[in-house]
């Protein structure tokens, strides 16, 4: 009997590290082991992934946290017997647009790892900066102006790299830091992303980027899919230099890394394939090869996503356009207000999320008219600075209330800001970590009126990570790609996992979003007045 063989996929998000092994040609999954950042951060001072700043627009988080994580994550598959020497090819999955300053010590240190020494001690000298901003950022407004500007403004800007300036994209991020430390930026040779600081550890040498992940930059061409060099000349001197090819999303980059094979017993032929963004490889791990079907994912951030076929960017300048892992491109709306803004709500009136439900179910859909703006952050979109929550026919002292406000007009909001595809979704897909709550799961799907799919895999980045792998491995086996063929057993929605609209809801939140749209645009008029 053959040995089965195995794919690897890893997803370094905003608050933990995630392992999904799985034998594709079995259709099966193997393991799936998961460490957030709090339970290896200790030392490195971040909570739940981010470092404490005194301006709520600054959010970075240690890049050596990351490293202790996946050194973590490994000694504990190691220590259970997951057969890691069966793993024939890993890819990965990165919070997106986050980066990595390295100096020119990095790729050599890279090559002389010791295995007989932890990971993280061994890299302490190779950052030129100690600190990477990630995408909950918020400060480069006055950077994300000069680009745009530069570029010719913002329909120009998206036209050409798939969106216009955002204060999270790493153009803008990286110009700050040109501006504010150019001594820093001076020693920098070389930045990365989450995605690709991963796979350059795995990898054993400096890693490229791939064209869904490059595209959250404000530094890629999205229709030539390689670096714009007048976006690269209006963002810092010298930046060609400073960044890795740019590569096809099915890339095999070459073998692990030789640390990994002594350490944790990987096979040195195991193939590293590129990393990409989150979002891309969710695409995959819903099972979205093809246009139709729009996913909502629930996790640090709220996202709505999906695949398009032709290159459309947003004249409102909210949505973004990326490279999918297909090949082909994928829209994408971000709202920062997410899971940590339920959160906040949950725990401003000392529920657990089972209290949180049930005030969900005890609440009338529409809420009698409760509006909340939940911008207990800066929020991306709409494009908000200054955090600030809003009520409307809504007191701050009404616990199960403002549950259900929070929920409903986080949809709304999406449901608002979605408009510009031209298109409601007719089914949608949930993921991410919010998506396990059923009552959430029924307020989206009566504020779009239409089914919600929840699938039984929830962290959709690792699996679509894991898949990404076998994809990779597959084609540069001289396999012909069929990437339906290859999520069929993993992601295909199930009826009994549909959640339906009812249809008697559906005025009820035509008029919702009328008035929040209405709610919106006054508070937005009073911020800019
Ligand atoms: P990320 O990948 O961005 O790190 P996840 O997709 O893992 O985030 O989601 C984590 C979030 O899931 C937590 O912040 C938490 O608020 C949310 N969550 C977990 N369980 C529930 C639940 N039962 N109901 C609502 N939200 C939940
Ligand atoms: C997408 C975005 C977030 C991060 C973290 O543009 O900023 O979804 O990828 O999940």
């Amino acid at each position: 009997m053959n040995t089965p063989c195995y794919d690897l996929g890893l997803d370094a998000s905003t608050q933990s590290l995630t392992a999904l092994i799985l034998e594709a040609e079995a259709g099966r999954i193997i393991a799936t082991e998961s460490i957030s950042y709090d339970e290896c951060g200790a030392a490195h001072g971040a909570q739940r992934g981010v470092l404490p700043q005194a301006d709520p627009q600054v959010v970075h988080a240690p890049p050596l946290l990351w490293v202790a994580a996946l050194e973590a994550l490994f000694e504990r598959l190691k220590a259970q017997g997951f057969p890691l020497h069966q793993v024939r090819c890993i890819s990965g999955s990165g919070q997106q647009h986050g980066s990595v300053y390295l100096n020119a010590s990095w790729p050599a240190a890279l090559r002389a790892l010791d295995p007989g020494r932890p990971l993280a001690p061994q890299l302490g000298t190779v950052f030129s900066r100690p600190t990477a901003p990630i995408w909950m950022d918020s400060s480069t407004t006055a950077e994300c102006a000069e680009i745009c500007a530069a570029l010719g403004g913002p329909a120009a800007t998206a036209a050409a790299t798939g969106s216009t300036t955002f204060e999270r994209f790493t153009g803008p991020q990286i110009r700050r830091f040109y501006k504010s430390d150019p001594a820093g930026y001076r020693q920098t040779a070389h930045i990365a992303l989450v995605s690709s600081f991963h796979a350059s550890l795995l990898l054993g040498a400096v890693a490229p980027i791939d064209h869904g992940d490059g595209a959250g930059m404000n530094l890629m061409d999205i229709q030539q899919r390689q670096w714009l060099p007048a976006a690269l000349e209006a963002t810092a001197p010298d930046l060609a230099r400073r960044l890795p090819p740019l590569v096809a999303p099915w890339t095999i980059l070459g073998p692990i890394s030789p640390y990994f094979v002594a350490r944790y017993g990987f096979d040195p032929a195991t193939r590293i394939g590129v990393w990409s963004g989150d979002n891309p490889n969710s695409i995959i791990g819903l099972g979205l090869t093809e246009p139709g079907a729009m996913a909502i994912s629930l996790g640090t951030s709220d996202t709505f996503f999906g695949l398009i076929s032709a290159c459309r960017t947003d004249p409102r300048g909210e949505g973004h356009v990326f490279g999918a892992p297909t090949g082909d491109y994928m829209t994408l709306i971000c709202f920062k207000n997410g899971s940590l803004a339920r959160e906040r709500v949950r725990d401003a009136y000392g529920l657990d999320w089972n209290g949180f439900s049930a005030a969900l179910r005890a609440t009338p859909p529409g809420n009698d008219g409760a509006l909340m703006l939940p911008y207990f952050d800066p929020e991306i979109v709409p494009r908000v600075l200054t955090a600030g929550v809003q009520r409307r026919h809504l007191n701050a002292t009404e616990a199960a209330r403002n549950c259900r406000a929070v929920v409903e007009c986080q949809q709304l909001s999406m449901r608002r800001h979605a408009r510009w595809l031209h298109a409601a979704p007719r089914q949608i897909y949930a993921t991410g970590g919010a998506s396990i709550n059923p009552e959430i799961l029924r307020v989206m799907a009566d504020v779009h009126q239409c089914p919600v799919y929840r699938f039984q895999v929830s962290n959709s980045a690792a699996l679509g990570a894991a898949l990404r792998a076998a994809h990779a491995r597959r084609q540069a086996d001289g396999a012909a790609p069929d990437w339906s063929a290859l999520v069929a057993p993993f992601a295909t929605p199930r009826a009994t996992d549909r959640v339906e609209p009812r249809p008697e809801t559906a005025p009820v939140y035509a008029a919702a979003e009328q008035a929040f749209g209405a709610f919106e645009t006054e508070y937005l008029a009073t911020l800019n007045a």
